[in-house]
């Protein structure tokens, strides 16, 4: 029957059709914001030759390695065939590949050698952003990696750990150590808890990969507050779907802060980990765009290929241009870090910097889960496939709102942080978005535009003033809606302000326009509708458990 040219399995009203999956093309090439954006902020060829090698290496090879960490978890063994108790940590080839591909392309190092001064952090993260999605999620170590060598940094590269940082930040495979970031509360969480460590720890899901710690920078409460402390592991550690598993962890163990100061201490680690989170957020948001429009050349329903579809093409339309506004409010992030780091930050670059860095974090989160849901089902059935792949996408998608601070405690954070500044940050803020829009103004195009994100800016001001004599309560209630009012006007002046670049397409234009249409200040408009009076949180409280 084979043989006859029938293949096995054939049915009767389809015949021997098999669709064709998604194939992922250079990450880099496929990209045109990213290639725009770097066009117009650091366009040396040296970056665009690395970047346009790398994108081919991930697509050829390194996406390989990525599903194959996935397909094989690491495994605790705890005894030897002998019966000894050894508690090692196997994991795959893959894994290791990752680890020294880490290295070799420079994933941390890049940062810290700052061949491009002020753009070697866009340089870096742009670099992570072709890569994560391909990781096998290899990009949790290297953010904590990256936190660690940046604390190590702010208090001084010196004894007793110089050789942990040139560790961190080596491009040698053979030396290069990575780090873990514990918070020490046993489940890992918002609120740092009083603790105290010794030689036995349950080690939760939150070490989040095998392998990790050999240096940690670590909160604990030593009876007078919590302090941070550097960490080495001389054993393995275990793997965060282990659930709790009990192992003897040695260390060697040095107190780096000042009692008391650990939070403010580590605050460093939080910035980089949260843009770290957020150019995974961003980049996992590109890919599924980039597999699902490949995807539509090749799916044919109801007669014809879904890029012909309209209805289908407004719908990844949204999502570029979601993506397209997460893309650039991470990067204008990461230009801020690196000009904090090159030394040349103004007083309003550091306090947009402190602000924005939970803001980018909690909003792009949550896009990525909305975006990559709608991602998924773009590929129909498929998109519900373990084995595609496709899946673990929305499943790693949904850790970024999760880890480094969920949604509601960053909500928070920002609102500390504009309490603790004297409203210095909103000021920055305030200053800059106009000043985004000041070199738009003459662009007719963009007129809608401009005028929605210059309204909202100033009904954002607005409540700012009114809700300052409200209270806590009212604050805190206002805050999450504050946050994504921050985001979606800022993002929306850095789209405006990419589609007046002189090397800017008509589709940069399209995307600020489409952004802006949304209600761009929410905070504002639940504000008006008695959301945050003191009558709501028990009417609240009573609907939940109605
Ligand atoms: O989840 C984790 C790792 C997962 C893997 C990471 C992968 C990342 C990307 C991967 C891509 C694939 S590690 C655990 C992360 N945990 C958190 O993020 C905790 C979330 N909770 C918070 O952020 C809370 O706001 C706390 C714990 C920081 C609140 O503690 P406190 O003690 O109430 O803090 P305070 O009072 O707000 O701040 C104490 C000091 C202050 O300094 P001083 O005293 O000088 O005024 C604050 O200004 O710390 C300073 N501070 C900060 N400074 C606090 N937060 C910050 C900040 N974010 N930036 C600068
Ligand atoms: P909770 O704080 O209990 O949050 C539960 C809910 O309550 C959330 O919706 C939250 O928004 C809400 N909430 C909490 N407080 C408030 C408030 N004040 N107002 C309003 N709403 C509130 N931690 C580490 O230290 N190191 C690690 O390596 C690490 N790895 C991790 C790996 C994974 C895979 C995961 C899932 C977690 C990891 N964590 C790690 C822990 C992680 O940082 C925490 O789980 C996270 O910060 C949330 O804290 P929590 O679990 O205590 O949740």
């Amino acid at each position: 029957w084979e043989a006859a040219g029938h293949p096995l399995f054939t049915r009767a009203r389809i015949g021997s059709f098999f669709q064709e999956k998604a194939v992922l093309k250079n990450p880099f090439l496929e990209d045109t914001l990213l290639r725009g954006y770097l066009r117009r902020h650091l366009p040396q060829e040296v970056v665009f030759s690395d970047l346009c090698a790398f994108g081919e290496r991930v697509a050829k090879e390194v996406d390989g390695w990525g599903r194959e960490c996935e397909v094989n978890p690491p495994r605790l063994v705890h005894f030897d065939p002998w019966g000894r108790r050894v508690d090692h940590i196997v994991t795959s080839e893959a894994w290791r590949r990752m680890k020294d591909l880490s290295a070799q392309e420079g994933l941390v190092a890049i940062g810290y050698e700052r061949s491009f001064g002020e753009w070697s952090r866009v340089y870096q993260m742009s670099k992570l952003y072709i890569y994560c999605p391909s990781s096998g999620l290899y990009t949790c170590p290297l953010a904590m990696t990256d936190g660690a060598a940046k604390v190590i940094q702010s208090i001084g590269v010196s004894w007793p750990v110089e050789e942990a940082y040139s560790r961190l930040t080596t491009r040698q495979p053979e030396l290069f150590w990575t780090s873990g970031q514990w918070m020490t509360e046993r489940q890992g969480g918002s609120d740092v808890g009083q603790y105290l460590m010794d030689g036995w720890m349950d080690v939760h899901w939150l070490h989040s990969r095998p392998m990790v710690s050999t240096v940690a920078l670590q909160l604990e409460d030593p009876l007078h507050g919590v302090c941070m402390f550097s960490l080495c592991m001389l054993v393995n550690c275990p793997y965060k779907y282990l659930k709790i598993v009990d192992v003897l962890i040695c260390f060697l163990q040095h107190q780096l802060s000042d009692e008391g100061r650990g939070v403010a201490s580590i605050a460093n680690m939080l910035t980089i980990t949260r843009i770290h989170n957020s150019v995974s957020a961003a980049s996992t948001m590109r890919r599924v765009l980039q597999l699902a429009r490949d995807y539509a050349t090749r799916r044919t329903a109801f007669g014809k290929l879904l890029k012909d579809h309209p209805l289908h093409m407004q719908t990844l339309a949204r999502m570029e241009v979601e993506t397209r506004g997460a893309f650039l409010l991470v990067m204008d992030v990461c230009r801020l870090l690196g000009r904090e780091e090159s030394g040349i930050a103004t007083q309003l670059d550091t306090h947009l910097l402190r602000l924005l860095t939970p803001v980018v974090k909690l909003y792009t989160g949550k896009q990525a889960v909305a975006v990559v849901s709608e991602g998924l089902e773009s590929f129909g059935g498929q998109g519900y496939i373990e084995d595609t792949g496709l899946p673990g996408l929305l499943r790693d998608a949904q850790v970024l709102s999760i880890w480094e601070g969920t949604t509601n405690v960053l909500s928070l954070d920002v609102l500390r942080c504009v309490a603790r500044s004297s409203g210095m940050v909103l000021h920055a803020y305030f200053t800059h978005v106009k000043s985004l829009l000041a070199g738009a103004s003459s662009v007719s195009s963009l007129a809608p535009a401009v005028k929605a994100v210059d309204g909202s800016l100033s009904e954002l001001e607005e409540f700012v003033h009114v809700a300052a004599s409200r209270g806590q309560s009212y604050l805190e209630l206002a805050a999450r809606d504050l946050a994504y009012s921050l985001a979606r006007i800022y993002t929306g002046a850095l789209l405006i302000d990419h589609a007046c670049w002189k090397g800017a397409s008509p589709s940069d234009s399209y995307a600020a326009l489409r952004w802006c249409e949304q209600d761009l200040c929410p905070v504002v408009a639940k504000q008006k509708r008695g959301c945050y009076d003191s009558r709501t949180p028990p009417l609240d409280a009573a609907l939940v458990y109605d």
